[in-house]
């Protein structure tokens, strides 16, 4: 891939997040960064010689007035051995806003020029250091809100996506190579053309492992966006009280009036590695205080953005019109997740204990019907002690991941990527067709030079310069 005029020039950037900190970096890369640091870094040692990939102590100070503006640790990586395969400076500051700013401007000043979103990766990927599916896994693993989605991304940064996508890529020229034979010899085309091999290869090296990486698209969805699990329940169950218990911190006022909690309340956790938007709500119930109301309002509003309801009972309250109320909110959503949970556990004598399940279900079963009931195996908790919290954290992943574990968790392809493998599979798929069909070899050969030419898109061979920019722009600055 040629280098465009724009990827000639040396480009500099804040790399770290701007803010107060206890290190800033100013990176530049290109054939003018080696001049721009010499231009504005005395180094401590008078004679230093600049050794490549070597850290020097010294201060950067503006070359006009002289202004010492900060001191720094500056490091000179001579080209190819760098991120971007080009000569790189990176500048180690103090991380203040002006600071930064400061020396990035400097850099502007003696010739660089601020680089765009994700061009540090741009030309990593264009120098060929890096595959087009590593910078986009790089992007994932900048952005990962958890853990799963990080641990995923970096699998494809070493590369085991790009290594799927060249297995794929091989069994088609394997393919297309049987069928080219073919096309050039066509009156011996019967006996040179192995179609058994082709279809062979086709199933097993193209269809099947496309098909696989576009499913663990979608079983791995939830560790990109997450889940929204709203707490609902009569006031006092201990909505606010199991919210403090799972994220650790007194995020949620407790008290022991019903109706302690008006608005809606988030707090952000993990489990085993999916990002969860933990939620508390103002109890469910009729109330005549309008702010009560309101609360109950915004629940509903929000009740579409669920994954999953906890809907907490109080077992020293019973069932009563407020459960109804809040089997009709869960029934009016129907087909999201509930998880019955029975609060309050400590406050049970033994014998009530052993059959609470059973006395609240008896409540219920006049609210809803048998079948809708069965499916809230219920967990028996205390927000107070803390029992039966580690099984409610497993039932709650075991709903947003059905029968996939955690610890399952594979590469896969981003949204961009699976929507490529979508149409890689579609040409796959007429081919094999067209082969069953006994159609000739040229008509085979059409859709897996297709297959072929869609699959560069996620390998970077096909890509076009606008989808190139539409990738790279979403990455951060300095990245
Ligand atoms: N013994 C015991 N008390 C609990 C437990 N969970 C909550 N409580 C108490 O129950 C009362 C209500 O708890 P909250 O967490 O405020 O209940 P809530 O569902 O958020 O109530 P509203 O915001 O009014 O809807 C408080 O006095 C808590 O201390 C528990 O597991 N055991
Ligand atoms: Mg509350």
């Amino acid at each position: 891939m040629h280098l465009f005029d724009k990827e000639q020039d040396t480009i500099a950037a804040i790399a770290t997040p701007v803010g107060r900190g206890g290190i800033g970096i100013v990176r530049l890369s290109g054939n003018k960064s080696l001049a721009i640091l010499r231009s504005i870094f005395r180094p401590s040692n008078p004679h230093c010689s600049y050794k490549s990939h070597t850290l020097f102590h010294g201060f950067i100070f503006d070359p006009e007035t002289g202004t010492e503006i900060d001191e720094a640790l500056c490091v000179y990586m001579k080209a190819p051995k760098t991120y971007t395969r080009e000569d790189v400076v990176e500048l180690q500051c103090h991380s203040g806003p002006a600071v930064l700013r400061q020396i990035l401007d400097l850099c502007l000043r003696c010739g660089a020029r601020l680089a765009e979103p994700g061009e540090f990766t741009k030309r990593a990927f264009l120098s060929g250091r890096i595959h087009l599916s590593q910078a986009e896994a790089l992007k994932d693993v900048v952005d990962a809100q958890a853990s799963g989605m990080s641990l995923m991304s970096v699998k494809g940064l070493k590369g085991d996506l790009e290594d799927r996508f060249s297995a794929v890529r091989d069994g088609l020229l394997h393919c297309i190579s049987a069928l080219e034979v073919a096309i050039d010899y066509p009156e011996d085309e019967g006996e040179i053309l192995d179609q058994e091999d082709v279809k062979k290869v086709l199933e097993e090296q193209v269809i099947g492992p496309v098909s696989r990486l576009i499913s663990s698209f979608e079983n791995t969805q939830v560790f990109r966006t997450g889940a929204r699990v709203i707490l609902v329940g009569r006031p006092n169950a201990g909505k606010s009280s199991l919210l403090n218990a799972l994220c650790g911190e007194e995020r949620a006022i407790v008290t022991e009036v019903p109706g302690t909690t008006r608005d809606v309340i988030e707090k952000n956790i993990e489990l085993q590695g999916i990002p969860i938007v933990l939620t508390d709500t103002a109890g469910i119930r009729h109330s005549p205080d309008p702010i009560e109301a309101m609360g109950m309002e915004r629940i509903r509003k929000l009740a579409h953005e669920a994954d999953m309801f906890l809907w907490l009972l109080d077992p020293t309250q019973g069932t009563g019109r407020e459960e109804r109320e809040v089997a009709n909110l869960l029934l009016a959503f129907g087909g999201k997740k509930v998880i019955l949970v029975i609060n309050k556990m400590d406050t049970l004598d033994e014998k009530i204990r052993k059959n609470i399940s059973e006395r609240l279900f008896k409540g219920l079963s006049g609210m809803m019907k048998v079948s809708d009931l069965k499916t809230l195996d219920p967990c028996l908790i205390s927000a107070k002690t803390g029992q039966g919290l580690q099984q409610l954290c497993e039932r709650i992943v075991k709903g947003l991941l059905g029968d996939r574990k955690a610890k399952d968790v594979d590469v896969a392809p981003n949204l961009r990527q699976k929507e490529v493998l979508k149409k890689v599979l579609d040409h796959a798929r007429s081919a094999k067709r067209a082969l069953g069909k006994g159609l000739s070899p040229e008509i085979v050969a059409i859709d897996l030079r297709q297959a072929l030419d869609e699959l560069g898109k996620v390998t970077g061979e096909t890509v076009t310069e606008d989808i190139l920019d539409r990738i790279f722009s979403q990455f951060c600055l300095g990245k």
